[in-house]
């Protein structure tokens, strides 16, 4: 259980899609993330990327895809100051082999986390991975995606179709579920409260915190947990930042 020393903070963000091609300016999008991460800079000991910061992100052995060298940069000039920086992978860019650890100092998480930061106890995960038992199609998608021998075979197809082919289907993805982004669909219907609900019949979080939804959730369990669902950074940019006691919302400029 690791205090968190005075002064510092601790702060969640997730969503941005870096590289959608539904964002009309791309070059803003990542200056907009550079201005977020030079503000917390400064009393940052931590910060955890829940997901799809990328909005498709595949690494070959030796080449990685085009673009977001400012981003990149700005991590790993983070990282290099000392502080943590933890990535998530999320279901649009989970394909990392081992590039954003050892060049860009992050540390990346596969799966989801529970774990204590100061005093309070915490559930990280990205989100996707919570749906129901019945949702055949989503979880054998899934289950392709996380596949090492799909892996291997994508890694087959030529970078630049592969590359074509990621960013498409990122586009028609998000397209697709455009009715329900952006919507609470209730306590009864949304995966990561029907999640956090059962998880804390047995364990005593304090704070859920998911992303993937695109929506901003914050919401009191019956007994102390409360679940966070932390909106985006490509429509909302909203953010999470615990000072230690409390956690609270904030909105990026
Ligand atoms: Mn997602």
């Amino acid at each position: 259980m690791k205090q968190l020393p005075e002064d510092k903070k601790v702060y969640f963000l997730s969503d941005a899609h870096l590289g959608s091609r539904l964002v009309e300016n791309p070059r803003e999008h990542e200056a907009k993330i550079l201005r977020w991460l030079d503000s917390v800079k400064a009393d940052a000991s931590a910060i955890y990327l829940l997901g799809d910061m990328f909005d498709f992100w595949f690494e070959y052995g030796s080449v990685v895809p085009r673009g977001h060298v400012r981003f990149l940069g700005k991590l790993a000039e983070l990282t290099d100051s000392g502080i943590e920086i933890h990535f998530f992978t999320g279901n649009h860019d989970l394909w990392t082999f081992g590039y954003l650890e050892e060049e860009v100092g992050l540390i990346v998480h596969r799966e989801a986390k529970d774990l204590y930061i100061g005093n309070k106890r915490f559930y990280l995960a990205h989100g996707d991975g919570l749906m129901l038992e019945s949702e055949k199609a989503f979880r054998l998608i899934r289950a392709i995606f996380h596949s090492p021998f799909c892996q291997r075979l994508f890694r087959w197809i030529p970078p630049q179709i592969g590359q074509e082919l990621g960013f498409r289907w990122s586009m028609k993805n998000r397209e697709a579920i455009r009715g329900i982004e952006n919507k609470f669909l209730g306590e009864e219907h949304e995966h990561a409260v029907l999640f956090a609900k059962k998880y804390a019949e047995t364990e005593d979080v304090d704070f859920f915190i998911f992303g993937h939804r695109h929506i901003l959730l914050n919401l009191q369990l019956p007994k102390k947990s409360r679940v966070i669902i932390l909106g985006d950074f490509i429509s909302i940019f909203s953010y999470a930042v615990f000072d230690g006691e409390n956690l609270s919302i904030e909105i990026f400029e």
